[in-house]
């Protein structure tokens, strides 16, 4: 039995951050970042059944196309991931009457629609990336037991090319979900490494006032390659996605609308219509899926 101190219920039964229920959420997940843009998405709903907010994470399940779709926003980072990732989890593979883990498991598709920075000059802002893989420069994944999700060679290969100073920790690295690039993909998406950093300043090479512990990673990480792939772009949550979603036996796939490119020093002149065509093109995708 999972102990009270270890799974949190709220007192109407609720998972503790999340406030939700296991009738709550469908099959279908999309994640996005910004609790603002719950609302982008499900304003193409036919029917909203549910919705309920706790701090950064907004919830709302309804139909859109026929299908039953569950939009959540985990705010930044990939400390509130593996708060999202263990709750949604909890929901579908324990049962919370008896506090112990259901014998058969149910695995859910958990499709990110982010916003990012590419890496790339030749992925422009208002381009869209999906990640084949997820390069955590972050650390979280690390408490759990990652040996057989993780890709290690390209991570001794990331930790060689970067000259990587391993006293931050050591770079992970974990694949999407094949079955949802298959159904999501086209040739109008890029695709490739899309690093995940625990922090928006230092931890992306952004320098104010602070010196920071390696100045050339950005132009680094640009040029890294592993065979076909190149580091596309750098944003907070992929990696972790990807690492709690194979640990756990979810199917996860991140696209992100690129807002900045990173190496032409650009920021995109209308950045919520870009995330709006992502918003529409993913949509439509997971209602055909
Ligand atoms: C930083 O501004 C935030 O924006 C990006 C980063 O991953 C980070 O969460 O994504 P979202 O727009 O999805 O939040």
């Amino acid at each position: 039995m999972i102990q009270s101190s270890e799974l949190i219920l709220n007192p109407d039964g609720s998972v503790y951050h999340l406030n939700l229920k296991p009738e709550h959420i469908a099959h279908d997940i999309i994640f996005v970042g910004d609790q603002n843009r719950v609302e982008k998405i499900t304003q193409f709903f036919d029917s909203i059944e549910f919705s309920t907010q706790k701090r950064e994470f907004k919830t709302q399940t309804g139909i859109f196309k026929r299908k039953r779709i569950t939009v959540m926003s985990t705010g930044i980072g990939p400390d509130n991931i593996d708060i999202v990732m263990n709750e949604l989890d909890a929901l579908v593979n324990i049962d919370l009457k008896t506090r112990q883990p259901k014998e058969k498991l149910t695995s859910l598709n958990i499709i990110r629609i982010g916003t990012s920075g590419s890496l790339q000059a030749d992925i422009p802002v208002d381009s869209f990336v999906l990640s084949k893989f997820g390069l955590g420069l972050d650390n979280m994944l690390r408490s759990y037991l990652i040996d057989e999700v993780s890709n290690i060679e390209m991570e001794d290969a990331f930790v060689k090319h970067t000259n990587w100073d391993l006293r931050k920790g050591k770079p992970y690295v974990i694949a999407c979900s094949s079955t949802l690039e298959k159904m999501i993909e086209s040739d109008k998406i890029h695709k490739g490494i899309t690093a995940t950093a625990g922090g928006f300043y230092g931890p992306q090479g952004r320098v104010l006032r602070l010196n920071i512990q390696d100045e050339t990673l950005n132009s680094k990480m640009d040029n890294f390659k592993f065979g076909n792939n190149k580091i596309t772009n750098l944003e907070m949550e992929t990696a972790a996605i990807y690492g709690l979603s194979a640990l756990l036996g979810h199917n996860a796939l991140s696209l992100n609308a690129i807002i900045a490119n990173r190496a032409s020093g650009t920021f995109s002149d209308n950045p919520y219509k870009a995330v709006d065509e992502l918003i529409a093109y993913t949509l439509d995708k997971i209602a055909l899926g």
